[in-house]
């Protein structure tokens, strides 16, 4: 087979491929620098090589250009060859988790990141062809292969959606297992989901969309289901579509996009009723939307719609009156008995903004919740999983609100758990197992984990008792009692605290984190409502049984509860890297790159790679598997598995510097120098067969 292993080409071989294509193994390059990081970077991409390793993690770069290097045929090339063998590919990082899955059987996953619109949902959904492509099938298994693919389009229908940062953004967080049997068989998925932006359905920036769905079913939608939902074929017409000013995006197909999520919601086996009551629900929030109210003379809120309060009504099969009662008064106290006391117009508006939200939101649970039942695998035989971690990445707007806090939280608690299962674990094991060692310096993003996150001390806290606090508990108080409580933290600001140049750049309702991939400023206003997510309980008594709680904390609990789901398994790691603000094929913006690689700590964990060891395998486990390949060690070797390793080592000739003996464990530096044991292995394996398959043939 031809190697393209950088450092196995000939000479000549090497200085051209290298000169024109760069290294296509960051751990292979001259010098560590940033510079020269960035300039091999440069170089691949320029040959529209978007994919280069760091050892075995995998470093994408977003192209915003279609290559052809995902079709069947790239996928067959990648099936079952190691790492190193081909170019740099997601394929290989996908074929190789699976491989050792099947050859270990351990759970693995793999952890994409990057900001928004650097690649990930893309990645993702590359992956998860792969797998169901390429996977060996049984005919009765395609139909899960196709509903796992066919859930794609339709989540990102319902929560996807054009912002000034990427025009398909994942307003939800993804995780996806991937199911497979012992043959390896792709049998079944599961999808856990995480905060859904719902603010978007009511609200959206101006550059900005609503989640897709609203804009295919209005642009594509058949006549006759227009009509049988009351609603005209014209987005300019809903309050909920238009707040942006984009409604139409050249590079958006809403029409054929619409066919797509209609087949695939056939697909995925939603049976005809349910389609027509999600098309129903997502009509009838169109309609709520352009509820309008008008003030009386008292200052009370009158409910001026009569034709959407009716299609509204009608859709949903709630009672007209009620809900119009529910929008425009609500229930007190009053000396123990409850009276209904009336609104003004902005709380009607913020009622009837709420509801569209509650309607929205559980509609997105359910439809999670069918695709996990369509996916689900009946058959209970042993299974292992690979899990695809999708979430919406770092995002910095000129305007940040309590929904790009949850995010960013969110990616700072990434990048946490990828520090703690590559810097910081790596390191603390060479320390365990007396390995010589050099530590590298990185940043460890903890501190604004715990500013966030602390019990009694952190953000959400500080935000949960303020919500909670009764009286006059305002945006502002929670300002207030950040200031008092944060002080001096050293990634926090705000307008009071800040020294006075950083004053210059900060209102006074403000407040700045300093994040792990740059400083972010909040906006207060809408931080407690947000976190409350309250409906007014007459609402509720008419539309939906809408649970409420506290968001921030309910956030950061499933997060807590992510993180063990992966901690217990063997990461791969995709890192993606945005080239360009402004989306433009093949620009690389040098800086922008140069920042995103700073804050990933790219350059740390190249450092940590390159001083230490690509693999390290348990001394039993490594003997156990390798045995055959040495005669001393095969059929049993009965001393300790470490002196066994030794012996085998020094057999297949492996050199002084490609290993080191720890206390428990035999380190290896080179991936290729295991692949090169793998594939004597494999060899080893087939001369076995033959032989005895000729022993046998003999005894016949
Ligand atoms: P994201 O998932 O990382 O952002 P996407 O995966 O949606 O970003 O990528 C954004 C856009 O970049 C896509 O719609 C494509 O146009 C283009 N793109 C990304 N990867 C590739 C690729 N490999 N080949 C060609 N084009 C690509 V966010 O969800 O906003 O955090 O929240
Ligand atoms: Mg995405």
């Amino acid at each position: 087979m031809y190697l393209v292993v950088q450092g196995q080409l000939d000479m000549e071989g090497a200085l051209t491929a290298r000169d024109r294509v760069g290294i296509q193994d960051f751990v292979l390059l001259d010098e560590t620098t940033e510079t020269a990081f960035l300039s091999n970077l440069k170089k691949r991409f320029s040959e529209d090589l978007i994919y280069t390793y760091i050892g075995t993690l995998l470093v994408s770069v977003n192209p915003y250009k279609e290559l052809d290097i995902y079709n069947k045929k790239q996928m067959d090339l990648y099936m079952g060859v190691n790492f190193f063998e081909l170019p740099p590919h997601i394929y290989a990082l996908a074929d190789n988790a699976y491989h050792t899955m099947l050859t270990e059987f351990n759970n693995h996953f793999i952890l994409i990141s990057g900001e928004s619109g650097a690649g990930k949902t893309e990645a993702s959904k590359k992956i998860l062809q792969y797998y169901a492509v390429s996977c060996p099938s049984t005919t009765l298994l395609d139909t899960v292969r196709d509903k796992m693919l066919m859930s794609n389009p339709v989540l990102e229908a319902f929560g996807n959606a054009k912002t000034l940062k990427n025009d398909n953004s994942s307003r939800f967080g993804k995780y996806m297992d991937i199911q497979f049997d012992s043959q390896g068989d792709a049998v079944g998925g599961h999808i856990l989901n995480y905060l859904l932006e719902k603010s978007r359905v009511v609200h959206q920036n101006h550059g900005e969309r609503n989640f897709h769905i609203f804009y295919q079913l209005v642009q594509g939608g058949e006549e006759d289901l227009l009509h049988q939902l009351g609603l005209e074929r014209d987005c300019q017409h809903y309050n909920y579509l238009t707040q942006g000013e984009c409604a139409i995006v050249s590079s958006i197909n809403d029409k054929n996009d619409w066919k797509t999520v209609k087949n695939a919601l056939n697909v995925i086996n939603i049976d005809e009723t349910d389609i027509n009551h999600l098309f129903e629900i997502i009509a009838s929030v169109l309609h709520l939307g352009n509820f309008h109210f008008e003030s009386n003379s008292k200052g009370q809120a009158i409910l001026n719609s009569n034709a959407e309060l009716r299609w509204f009504s009608s859709l949903l099969g709630v009672n007209a009156e009620t809900l119009r009662k529910g929008l425009t008064f609500r229930w007190i106290e009053v000396k123990k008995d409850e009276v209904l006391s009336p609104f003004t117009t902005d709380h009607a508006i913020y009622a009837r903004d709420a509801l569209a939200k509650a309607v929205y939101g559980r509609t997105f649970t359910w439809l999670v919740n069918k695709i996990n039942e369509s996916m689900e695998n009946t058959n209970s035989t042993r299974k292992t999983v690979i899990g695809l971690l999708d979430i919406y990445g770092f995002e910095v707007f000129n305007l940040n609100s309590f929904e790009q806090f949850c995010i960013n939280y969110c990616n700072e608690k990434l990048q946490q758990l990828f520090i703690q299962l590559t810097l910081k674990s790596e390191q603390e094991e060479y320390e365990a197992e007396n390995i010589e060692w050099e530590p590298v310096q990185f940043f460890n993003n903890k501190i604004i984990c715990d500013l966030v996150e602390e019990r009694h001390r952190g953000i959400i806290s500080i935000l949960d008792e303020e919500c909670l606090r009764p009286g006059d508990a305002t945006d502002l108080t929670f300002l207030e009692r950040l200031e008092e409580k944060m002080g001096s933290h050293p990634h926090f600001v705000t307008h009071r605290l800040a020294d006075k140049m950083t004053r210059k750049t900060l209102e006074r309702g403000d407040f700045r984190l300093l994040h792990y991939a740059g400083e972010v400023t909040y906006c207060v206003v809408g931080f407690l409502d947000k976190n409350n997510d309250l409906l007014y309980r007459n609402i509720k008594d008419v539309s939906l049984h809408v649970s409420y709680g506290i968001v921030a904390t309910q956030f950061k609990s499933s997060l807590l509860k992510l993180t063990e789901i992966l901690m217990a398994k063997e990461a791969w790691y995709v890192r993606c890297l945005k080239s360009n603000e402004s989306k433009q094929p093949g620009k690389f913006d040098e800086a922008l790159i140069r920042h995103q690689v700073k804050y990933l700590g790219l350059m740390e964990h190249l450092r940590v790679r390159r001083a230490g060891f690509a693999y390290r395998r348990r001394y039993d486990v490594f003997l156990q598997r390798y045995k055959p390949l040495c005669p001393a060690t095969w059929p049993h070797w009965r001393g300790e598995p470490a002196d066994g390793v030794e012996v085998l080592v020094q057999h297949l000739g492996y050199l002084p510097h490609e290993y080191k003996m720890g206390r428990t464990k035999i380190f290896i530096r080179h991936a290729r120098t295991l692949f090169a044991t793998e594939d004597a292995f494999e060899r080893c394996k087939h001369e076995l067969a033959t032989r005895l398959q000729a022993k046998y043939k003999g005894y016949k």
